[in-house]
């Protein structure tokens, strides 16, 4: 059944949506290992307790597991500042059945967690009923180009409907998903982020335009992240914080910026960049929350 939702869902407080990220933290849970893109810059560990970047966990839980683990960090004395329950991997949650169960459960017994999801975006137009029915406060979307030609760069391959896509029909399958995806979640009162890898030489002169379109999308907020580089990407030098900063600010003119972004693991749990579990920090999507 479609969702009625109207209005804007009440995400106050959230860490990477401008509430106190000193006082207010999320937890993360490692539901989603599968993935239906292949990012030119990922790299997905499901063992690693040491490497603290997005796309790594210790390992991937079961949702009735992940309820466990929100069970026991609400009983402790991270209780107090867990304001978000977020799901971003370590593959693209949307492609994971395991998510939706997850917020189900999650969202039965703490209603009071602001549910928050990261995607790449492929699947994000048919999945955005059932997420709103969930109640699922914001949404992160990665969107890396609007160039068809360039994410065909960026995304090695697009898996959707059982074909494979790659090049530039790659890109713009993708592109075209995701505006729509960032589209019918503002209609349906969802708080957007997109979240946007600066991947020097590549799509440096995208981010700026993507900043213009998502604005005019309705999106809430930009956080753009400098490249982790790794795989086909790890060749390139990434962007220094100068050069980081440099872009955030062209960009401030156009659509707020996110600026405190750690680029956690798919496992993280307390305040961002101060994390209990796995390593350091903690949100997933290989480069995507
Ligand atoms: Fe997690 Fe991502 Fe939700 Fe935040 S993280 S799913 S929006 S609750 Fe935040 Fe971590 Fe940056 Fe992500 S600091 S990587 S932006
Ligand atoms: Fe998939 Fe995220 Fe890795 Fe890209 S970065 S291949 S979307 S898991």
């Amino acid at each position: 059944m479609a969702s009625t939702c109207s209005g804007r869902n009440n995400i106050q407080g959230h860490p990477c949506f401008g509430g106190n990220r000193h006082k207010n933290g999320r937890i993360h849970l490692a539901v989603a290992p599968r993935c239906n893109i292949q990012c030119g810059y990922c790299t997905r560990r499901h063992d690693c307790v040491n490497e603290s970047r997005p796309g790594v966990t210790s390992r991937i839980q079961t949702p009735q597991e992940a309820l466990e683990t929100v069970r026991a960090v609400m009983k402790n004395d991270l209780s107090d500042i867990i304001k978000v329950v977020g799901i971003a991997g370590p593959g693209d949650p949307l492609a994971n059945e395991e998510t939706f169960e997850t917020f189900r459960l999650v969202g039965e017994e703490f209603p009071q967690l602001i549910k928050c999801l990261s995607t790449n975006g492929l699947l994000l137009p048919e999945s955005l009923d059932s997420l709103a029915e969930l109640g699922l406060g914001s949404l992160t979307v990665t969107i890396n180009a609007i160039d068809p030609v360039i994410a065909g760069r960026i995304y090695k391959h697009v898996l959707y409907q059982g074909k494979r896509y790659s090049g530039r029909e790659g890109g713009e399958l993708i592109i075209s998903r995701q505006f729509a995806g960032v589209e019918r979640a503002v209609e349906l009162g969802l708080t957007v982020k997109v979240n946007s890898v600066l991947i020097p030489g590549v799509n440096e002169q995208q981010i700026g335009l993507i900043a213009e379109r998502i604005k005019k999308s309705g999106a809430f907020v930009m956080n753009v992240m400098p490249l982790i580089p790794q795989a086909d990407f790890a060749h390139i030098v990434p962007p220094s914080p100068e050069e980081l900063e440099l872009v955030c600010t062209a960009n401030e003119k156009i659509i707020g910026q996110f600026r405190h972004c750690r680029q956690c693991r798919a496992d993280a749990i307390g305040l961002i960049g101060q994390d209990s579990q796995g390593a350091d920090s903690g949100c997933s999507i290989s480069q995507l929350a």
